[in-house]
């Protein structure tokens, strides 16, 4: 059977680490497509030579030509500028929105049947633009935070724990800003619920690094924003599509009337599999987690109306 296709649009610390990751994981012929020349072409020469010291026979090309995306089943976004310290996801809106324009034209002509992973800032707001540009269906757009959210809630729960990471079960919801909701009511350790275990102040305290946690990398960075971890999140979901193997994972999907939110995207229990978004599931919230996520969507609506008036003036 052929291999499968994967364009990662945007050749950065995201993209190059994405690119490591799908051949390390076997996952299919990627294409590393940037605006930067010689950028995308060395980052995959340069893995392509890790090849015979992993075993993987995965084909990596670099490009700045939007027609090497030709064929692709599956495309994550991660084409923008990342923030520097001082900086909000929502200070990066003026300058992404128009290259996601640009990338979203890209892959309109080119990849016309791909399953589309955004990742670029602001996240909730470029998945939008990136539906709405390409006309591809809610099921074949999908913006990654949720999974990387979790994974930072799931961490520092276990720390404070002290187990394994793998024990611990967590969802984080809503937009990708300051106001995610880490949905506590349906965090548990094994099955037991993580407030029996860790005291609400400490669990107040957890969740408000979980909220920070990017504007803690980018302080600490200096130069740029979380790459590891969001490029790990992003595979899962690419994964979870070319494996067909349903995945319950928190993405941003578009939502018509789940949650009672309507004409939007927001960070949702979603199933992943070969249909790309195949459901979402809405579960029980308690008052104050379903009152936090209608105030993440309706700061998710400001974004995408500021974002068109971005596109308008351009
Ligand atoms: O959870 C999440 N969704 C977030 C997303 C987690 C962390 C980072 N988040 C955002 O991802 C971040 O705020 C940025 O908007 C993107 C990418 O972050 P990354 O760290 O990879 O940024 P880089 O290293 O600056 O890479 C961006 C690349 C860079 O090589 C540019 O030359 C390229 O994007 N770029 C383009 N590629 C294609 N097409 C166009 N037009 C373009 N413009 C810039």
């Amino acid at each position: 059977m052929a291999r499968k296709k994967i364009a990662l649009l945007g050749a950065g610390m995201i993209g190059g680490t994405l690119a490591h990751l799908c051949a390390l994981k076997g996952l299919g012929d990627v294409v590393l497509y940037d605006v930067v020349e010689g950028l995308p072409q060395g980052k995959a020469l340069d893995l392509a030579a890790a090849g015979p010291v992993e075993g993987f026979d995965c084909r990596l090309t670099g490009t700045n030509d939007y027609k090497d995306l030709a064929g692709a089943d599956v495309c994550i976004v991660t084409a923008g500028v990342a923030r520097k310290p001082g900086m909000s996801r929502d200070d990066l809106l003026g300058i992404n929105a128009k290259i996601i324009k640009a990338v979203a034209e890209g892959i309109k002509q080119h990849a016309p049947n791909a399953f589309v992973i955004v990742v670029s800032n602001p996240l909730d707001a470029m998945v939008t633009l990136m539906k709405r540009l390409t006309g591809f269906p809610k099921q074949r757009v999908v913006g990654m935070a949720g999974v990387l959210d979790s994974g930072r809630y799931r961490t520092f729960l276990a720390w404070e724990l002290g187990v394994s990471v793998q024990s611990v079960q967590a969802m984080v919801l809503g937009g990708h800003g300051d106001d995610m909701v880490p949905i506590r009511s349906h965090t548990t350790v094994n099955g037991i619920p993580v407030a029996s275990l860790i005291a609400a102040d400490r669990l107040d305290a957890i969740e408000k690094r979980v909220r920070g946690a990017g504007g803690e990398v980018v302080a600490l960075l200096k130069t740029g924003s979380a790459f590891y971890s969001p490029a790990h999140s992003a595979v899962l979901m690419a994964e979870a599509h070319l494996h067909d193997n349903k995945q319950v994972l928190a993405c941003a999907a578009w939502l018509e009337g789940e949650y009672g939110l309507r004409d939007l995207y927001v960070g949702v229990p979603a199933q992943i599999g070969a249909g790309g978004v195949e459901k979402v599931l809405e579960i029980q919230l308690t008052a104050d987690e379903k009152q936090a996520l209608e105030v993440s969507a309706s700061h998710v609506r400001e974004l995408v109306e500021a974002t068109d008036k971005v596109l308008a003036s351009a």
